[in-house]
């Protein structure tokens, strides 16, 4: 039972749920168990791992935007970097707390501000084009190998400004450092089986000598030839464009196309309004939570919701249950390509918020403006299948049609 972290005694008041948050079933339709977890109560305890978990919006929103009492340098998954050695070495950005975050972060806020993302919209779109073309001459393609995994993984190095560009390596190691943040089971064994030799291509591709000037990459080593960070410091940051950049990207646009195939009605409002591009892809966010969840750790004795929660207490963020609250949503299993879901969890949110959101808005808009002006209909062949992971909720494999106008 014990994961590496210490498992805690349930508090008082606290609802126990006989329940395995990271079985694969769950993971692959996780819907029933976010609506049980709300239920439950604000704060829920998890004998399987010794764990609370939060899933109702107000508190899952608390405990993701409260760096002090509930840190991340501990580790953002089950493991407890205070007891357990980090399977690689931690990131600068996502596992460290103010005031250390506020350097790392202030130089990755500058390396993806909304004026770089902008500089990069004309590549992803004329990206988006080429690809939508091509699928549209295709009768069926797997959406997720053929156009969910080959955009990211072709516009993402060349904003970054890699010599090296390695899709499958790219893919691969996102789904390692993801799925690390779950326990010690099969999603998480098979990624990190992977490991030496892509961590050993990853590393690499972070060097200076590997980066193009001008690209998100370079910017960093500029900020360190300023003196803002270290050059050490720059290839870590280049690592975490690495990391949290690709998988989520990916796994947004299969998501995407899921819910725009899912609700024909929904798509011929994007085609009727392309400039409800960026609205779709807030609302799919919410809907899909391409991230389900990710912990933050009890740095001291504290309370939630008048539930007492203990020192090194982990604690399970379900921001995809967050995102389905109907409290906060009134109609959450509505998906609706206008609903504007402010202030939704799909990007965390305080002072670790998603700091690649403006890069990830921009690759998606291209996406999304480009398939509502050429395609029609997305015809779903077959029904889709999820693929089950500790962190993201992605498709595994949804054959699909795109037709014409
Ligand atoms: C999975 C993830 C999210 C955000 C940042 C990073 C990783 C990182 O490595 O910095």
């Amino acid at each position: 039972m014990i994961e590496g972290h210490k498992a805690i005694a349930p508090p008082k008041g606290a609802a126990i749920w006989d329940i395995d948050p990271y079985a694969p079933e769950i993971l692959a339709k996780p819907e029933a168990y976010y609506a049980e977890l709300r239920a439950k109560g604000p704060v829920v305890f998890i004998p399987k791992y010794g764990i609370l978990a939060v899933g109702r919006f107000a508190e899952t929103k608390e405990v993701f935007s409260d760096y002090s009492r509930f840190v991340s340098s501990r580790g953002v998954g089950l493991d407890d970097f205070k007891h357990t050695r980090a399977w690689r070495p931690p990131s600068i950005i996502l596992e460290v707390d103010p005031p250390e975050h506020t350097r790392t972060r202030k130089v990755m806020i500058k390396a993806m501000s909304p004026r770089v993302a902008a500089s990069q919209r004309d590549m992803f779109m004329q990206t988006a084009e080429t690809m939508i073309d091509d699928l549209l001459t295709r009768d069926s393609f797997d959406a997720v190998a053929e156009f969910a995994e080959s955009f990211p993984t072709t516009v993402f190095p060349k904003a970054v400004g890699m010599k090296d560009g390695n899709p499958r390596h790219l893919v691969d190691y996102g789904a390692m450092v993801f799925n690390s943040l779950g326990p010690d089971n099969p999603i998480r064994q098979a990624s990190l089986g992977r490991a030496p030799q892509i961590i050993a291509w990853i590393t690499k591709a972070c060097a200076r000598d590997r980066l193009l000037k001008g690209g998100m990459g370079e910017m960093l080593y500029k900020a360190a030839d300023a003196g803002e960070i270290t050059q050490e410091e720059a290839g870590f940051l280049v690592r975490s464009f690495l990391s949290a950049g690709v998988d989520t990207t990916v796994t947004a646009i299969g998501n995407a196309l899921y819910c725009l195939g899912r609700n024909p009605q929904e798509y011929d409002k994007l085609r009727a309004g392309p400039s409800l591009a960026r609205a779709c892809f807030e609302e799919v966010l919410r809907y899909t939570s391409p991230v389900h969840s990710f912990c933050r750790t009890a740095n001291l004795d504290t309370q939630v919701s008048g539930i007492a929660i203990k020192e090194s207490s982990k604690v399970l963020c379900v921001l995809g249950s967050a995102n389905m609250d109907p409290d906060k949503w009134g109609d959450p299993e509505n998906f609706r390509v206008d609903r504007k879901p402010q202030g939704h969890l799909a990007f965390g949110v305080g002072v670790h918020g998603c700091v690649g959101q403006n890069v990830a808005r921009a690759e998606m808009d291209a996406v999304l403006t480009v398939l509502a002006q050429k395609v029609s209909r997305i015809e779903l062949k077959r029904e889709p299948v999820w693929r089950p992971g500790n962190a993201m909720h992605a498709l595994d494999s949804m054959q699909i049609r795109l037709h014409h106008v």
